[in-house]
């Protein structure tokens, strides 16, 4: 199937004016003006029209909890599993999947095969091998072999440090852990990216930072999310970054949490540029289907909201629309930047030979009006097109 989307704005995320792109079955085929149908054509091609429109990249979320997640209220606070428009009415075209706090009756294969789910539903998932606690929960008994091994693992997480649901793990313990995944990484053309779950303690990425001082593990082998969830942790991510760290800010929120000092991210957003971290080194994921619970200071439970994988989009509209961010700056925070920092070959960008997953938004309100993934239209016109298996 041949679609052409018209004179659309085409932001690649960089702003390259007004464009027409061409997709030929999964793939982005090419982009140029005035691409035209010859007249004795044959083939049926499907023309979109993309006048008044804003073209951009499917949006990558690096940080779903596609299995559910939860329970830190107990079993009946376990968040329940994913569905495909949560994610595709968001613009999302590609997950990672995580498992997080229970990662004791939540288990890998299911997480892997939920993400074979979403693949055959129509956008890409890859999954981290792990959960919060070290040792690693994998699925071959090895981190190293479930990264050479496994097509959709692209390293391990939510590793979490610095919260006192971790299984408070040493420097030693991530120092391997990050050393085992570099090398598998590297043999199989992969990240082998180590995703930081950061709590609120008071240690923060000190870890992180003593192995990077300290070895030859580099920067980019680390991507630590939730980086926006207190004051403190903010002002070191900008330092963290500045010098050198990718750092991730959790979207999905819950106003419980801004009195708890969480920054919220389009203002994180802003905040960065303004304090020159360097666009690439940031992303944003929502933390999708994971809880997001509330602790009192004697650690106790109070209650939990779930994350949603539409905040990812909205927070990065109202970082352009409320904090007048350029919209190619923050749009790379959700395409570009964490395709390459995760190493997703052909995703993040529209470029020929990619992967067609795209996004047209009103140009006015920049709302979401039509998403493809894989060259499949999943939503036109704000309209549902494809639901998951059991959505319809
Ligand atoms: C964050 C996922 C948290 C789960 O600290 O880590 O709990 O396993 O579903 N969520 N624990 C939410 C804050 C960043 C707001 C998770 C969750
Ligand atoms: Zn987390």
């Amino acid at each position: 199937m041949i679609k052409i989307i018209k004179n659309a704005k085409v932001y690649t995320p960089n702003y390259i004016g007004i464009n027409d792109v061409a997709l030929v079955g999964d793939k982005i085929s090419s982009i140029g003006n005035d691409l035209t149908i010859p007249e004795n054509n044959t083939v049926n091609i499907k023309v979109i029209d993309g006048e008044g429109k804003i073209l951009v990249p499917g949006f990558i979320d690096s940080h779903v909890h596609i299995l559910g997640g939860g329970g830190e209220g107990g079993f009946k606070t376990r968040t329940p599993e994913i569905k495909l428009t949560d994610i595709t009415t968001g613009g999302v075209t590609t997950v990672i999947g995580c498992l997080g706090t229970d990662g004791i009756t939540r288990n890998m294969l299911s997480l892997l095969a939920k993400a074979r789910s979403l693949e055959e539903e129509g956008i890409t998932a890859f999954i981290y091998s792990g959960s919060y606690r070290v040792p690693v929960v994998t699925i071959t008994g090895d981190i190293a072999k479930d990264i050479m091994a496994i097509d959709k693992v692209i390293g391990a997480g939510e590793i979490a440090i610095s919260d006192h649901r971790s299984s408070q793990p040493t420097v030693d313990e991530i120092k391997k852990l990050a050393a085992d995944a570099r090398v598998s990484g590297i043999l199989a053309g992969k990240a082998g990216i180590i995703n930081i779950h950061v709590g609120d303690g008071k240690g923060m990425i000190s870890i992180l930072k003593d192995i990077v001082e300290s070895t030859e593990i580099p920067y980019s082998q680390f991507l630590p999310t939730h980086m926006n969830r207190n004051c403190r942790l903010f002002e070191e991510a900008i330092k963290y970054a500045k010098s050198g760290g990718n750092v991730d800010f959790t979207t999905s929120s819950d106003p419980l949490f801004w009195e708890g000092g969480e920054i919220k991210a389009s203002e994180g957003l802003k905040k960065c540029f303004e304090s020159g971290v360097p666009e690439e080194r940031i992303t944003l994921s929502s933390d999708g289907q994971g809880s997001l619970p509330m602790f009192n200071e004697k650690k106790e439970y109070i209650g939990l909201g779930v994350g949603k994988v539409t905040s990812l989009y909205s927070e990065v509209r109202d970082a352009v629309m409320l904090e007048n961010v350029p919209l190619d700056k923050a749009l790379k925070t959700i395409t570009s930047n964490p395709a390459s920092i995760l190493k997703l070959k052909g995703k993040g960008k529209i470029q020929a030979g990619y992967d067609a997953d795209l996004v047209l938004l009103d140009e006015g309100n920049l709302t979401i009006d039509t998403v493809i993934a894989k060259g499949q239209i999943m939503i036109s016109a704000k309209e549902i097109k494809v639901y998951g298996t059991f959505e319809k």
